[in-house]
């Protein structure tokens, strides 16, 4: 199998600066050499870089480029899938995901998205409490705005939110609560996955991104993991996802077949400690990709 390994140099989408360098930590953890191991195909096409701060919408902070670079991933995500390649998308902040779904959902017509993620990313304009547009892509890819943020084509296609599940949120604003609430996404919360355990989970968010769509886009955000064994994140929010958990995630999404992009976000190497978060999300694209570990 062919896959497309993309970098997004972004870190505009988000206060903290440093998840920009995040392509290069998974990268310097050996990414290329262990999917050759794995006996993909595998190219690097390189990295996308951000454009210039623009402070001129509070809030949608760096509206500018952070559309531009999105629209860049927007056309090389197409084309890779023209290609017939399996496209990686190395994060940058969680806004990058704004491109790559928009390319996947128009390319497929109809994908599934389980967002694994500490947060929403719900927010739109005018709910979000900061301006930061990493908080809203998962509801611009739905249809809930920000419009702007996804119109990279005339013909704007949104993921339905039926086919939308979250796993592992423990961070949401209220107003975010709310419009999560009335979209008809699917929320497993970190409550849920204590009281069901992860496989369950993971069974039941593999139904709603997988049914009756061409596949499932995986948007993995590192912040869903728990801190003290993710500390290079700009997002931190105590008492997350055990690390085994997040592994059994990724083997059971490889296992059902159907992922057919993926996203690994939010990595910031100057927080992290000797590149551990790097390291750990080099580990889980190749999980998700189906390597087994017997
Ligand atoms: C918060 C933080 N909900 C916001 N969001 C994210 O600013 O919208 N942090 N995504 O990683
Ligand atoms: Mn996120
Ligand atoms: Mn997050
Ligand atoms: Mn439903």
């Amino acid at each position: 199998e062919k896959i497309h390994v993309i970098g997004m140099q972004m870190d505009l989408g988000a206060s903290k600066r440093g998840v920009n360098m995040g392509p290069l930590a998974i990268r310097y953890s050996g990414l290329m050499e262990k999917l050759e191991e794995l006996s993909f195909s595998a190219s690097d096409k390189g990295d996308i870089l951000a454009g210039d701060p623009d402070p001129s919408n509070p809030k949608l902070k760096n509206f500018k480029p952070i559309f531009e670079a999105n629209r860049s991933l927007f056309e090389k995500v197409t084309t890779s899938l023209k290609e017939g390649a399996f496209p990686v998308i190395l994060g940058g902040d969680h806004s990058v995901a704004a491109g790559s779904i928009s390319a996947t959902n128009q390319f497929y017509k109809k994908v599934g998205i389980i967002w694994i993620d500490a947060h929403g990313d719900f927010n739109n304009e005018e709910s979000s409490p900061s301006g930061n547009m990493h908080g809203m892509p998962l509801s611009a890819v739905t249809g809930f705005g920000p419009a702007s943020m996804v119109a990279f084509s005339g013909s704007d296609q949104y993921v339905d939110p039926q086919n939308v599940a979250v796993v592992g949120g423990r961070d949401i604003d209220p107003g975010e609560r709310k419009r999560m609430a009335e979209s008809g996404i699917h929320v497993f919360s970190i409550h849920d996955v204590d009281r069901l355990g992860m496989a369950e989970v993971m069974k039941r968010a593999i139904e709603v991104a997988g049914n009756g769509t061409a596949g499932i886009h995986v948007s993995f955000d590192v912040d869903a993991i728990t801190p003290q064994e993710a500390p290079g994140v700009g997002t931190p929010v105590h008492s997350g996802l055990t690390v085994r958990e997040a592994f059994l995630a990724a083997e059971l999404i490889a296992e059902s077949g159907k992922l057919i992009a993926l996203d690994m976000v939010e990595i910031n190497p100057i927080l992290d400690e000797k590149n551990r978060t790097g390291i750990l999300a080099c580990e889980l694209i190749l999980s998700l990709l189906g390597k087994s570990v017997y």
